[in-house]
């Protein structure tokens, strides 16, 4: 059963497109499951490229290994041309790319719908990415999205636009102000598109099956993360898919049985980029240094990520729902040079301590860090590999946030570069 889920386990941007990326070389297939080009995964290759991938699977990255993109995607068909073309214009090798016949489109009228509801929610805003996700998805749920099999159509296309745009205009104009949305041009433009597109449709889970049923290794590579998850995250601060591991079984259309490790991706410290709670949040100059030395920015927006302090009630909370059985720390390297490291063990609210995620929203919002400090190391370990190389300090954090999190750490990230680890297990 060679299937592996690739997990973020935070509020996203551990670092999950430098694992999929170093994963890549043993898989045959690398499958997209949630999410669109909200997404932003920077993989630096062992030349030194820089990559930004938005709605292409990693594995695009490795030659030979098949890249899908799942039903449970949702896709902006100019974004992925706009990235194929990028792609291959830096000698990338596109052609084996599969799109599912069942994953939704992003439309005009999402992108618009995106924008304008953020603009009336003033200080409720989510802080989305205003890629259209959530209306792409409403509609999904509503039964009135748009398909990639849609585009094989061009009479269905239009039956399904109009219908949609019936309602959606009316909203756009009368609740929102906005300008309707042409549906001859709609059509036009993503006419357009299909032409080259249709030839990456497919039965991707019919492949997928076959694939696995010969035994080859297929990752299905999570966006976004744990915490961001529609059902288990921290809502309505959340994205509208669910990137946790039961997603990825029905974004891609495999059976929980198939799925044999689950990777999770954690960050040395802790980011979140948008609005919501954040415990460990930092306000101070230590979440200055975070940012800065972190490069915490979003891929895909430039936003600056909020930065603050690990937070292993977090960590606990994703091994528990994803039934994660490695641990990848990322960024351990940005924690060199601090005096004391502090890692928050659990949270008080209101009195009271909390070793696990408190049941509802409000007590998150009320809760306060407790912390463990730990001593610091000065030295860059950025050139270290093996673990007894680590500063003993470095060596007894990540002990401790193994402890902490209740999984075993299997390798740990010293940099950005595809080889700057140190593997353990
Ligand atoms: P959306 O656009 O509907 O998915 O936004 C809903 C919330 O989900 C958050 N979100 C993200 N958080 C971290 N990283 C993401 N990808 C980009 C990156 C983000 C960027 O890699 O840096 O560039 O800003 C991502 N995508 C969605 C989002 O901030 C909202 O809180
Ligand atoms: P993703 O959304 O989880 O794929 O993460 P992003 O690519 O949005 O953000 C993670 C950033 O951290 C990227 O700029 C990576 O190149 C970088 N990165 C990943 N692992 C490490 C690491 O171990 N150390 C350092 N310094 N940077 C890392
Ligand atoms: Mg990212």
């Amino acid at each position: 059963m060679p299937a592996i889920v690739l997990v973020g386990t935070q509020w996203g941007d551990e670092g999950k497109g430098k694992v999929t990326d170093l994963l890549g070389e043993r898989m045959q297939y690398t499958v997209r499951y949630q999410g669109g080009n909200n997404a932003g995964h920077t993989v630096v290759t062992p030349d030194g490229e820089k990559y930004a991938l938005h709605l292409v699977p990693t594995g695009m990255l490795t030659p030979g290994c098949v890249p899908v993109i799942g039903n449970g995607v949702v896709i902006d068909p100019k974004v992925l041309l706009h990235e194929l073309d990028g792609l291959s214009a830096r000698g990338v090798d596109v052609s084996l790319l599969k799109i599912s016949a069942d994953a939704h489109l992003i439309m005009p009228h999402h992108r618009a719908l995106d924008r304008v509801v953020e603009r009336y929610l003033g200080s409720a805003r989510i802080g989305t990415t205003g890629r259209g996700i959530g209306p792409t998805y409403a509609d999904k749920v509503g039964r009135m999205g748009i398909r990639a099999q849609d585009l094989l159509d061009p009479k269905i296309f239009r039956q399904k636009l109009e219908l949609a745009l019936r309602e959606k205009n009316q909203v756009l104009v009368k609740v929102y102000n906005r300008k309707k949305i042409d549906i001859d041009a709609v059509v036009e433009e993503y006419m357009g598109y299909a032409e080259r597109l249709i030839p990456y449709i497919d039965d991707t889970r019919l492949l997928l099956d076959k694939a696995l049923t010969r035994g080859e290794y297929v990752l299905l590579e999570g966006a976004q993360a744990t915490l961001l998850d529609v059902d288990h995250g921290t809502y309505p601060f959340v994205t509208s898919s669910n990137p946790t591991t039961g997603g990825a079984c029905v974004g891609a259309g495999i059976p929980p049985t198939r799925i044999d490790r689950v990777i999770g991706v954690i960050k040395a410290y802790t980011t979140r980029v948008g609005a919501g709670p954040f415990p460990t949040e930092l306000f101070d100059d230590n979440g200055k240094h975070l940012l800065k030395v972190g490069g915490e920015y979003g891929t895909t927006t430039g936003r600056e990520r909020r930065c603050g302090w690990f937070d292993a009630v977090i960590g606990r909370y994703a091994v528990r729902v994803n039934g994660i059985t490695d641990l990848f720390l990322t960024k351990l390297d940005v924690l060199s040079a601090l005096e004391k490291v502090p890692v928050c063990v659990g949270y008080e609210i209101d009195g009271e301590r909390f070793d696990e995620m408190p049941m509802t929203q409000t007590a998150l919002h009320h809760a306060t860090p407790l912390y463990e400090f730990h001593e610091g190391w000065s030295e860059d370990i950025s050139a270290v590999r093996r673990f007894e190389d680590l500063p003993k300090n470095a060596q007894a954090y990540v002990e401790r946030l193994e402890e902490l999190c209740g999984t075993r750490i299997s390798v740990i990230g010293v940099g950005p570069a595809r080889d700057q680890n140190v593997i353990r297990h």
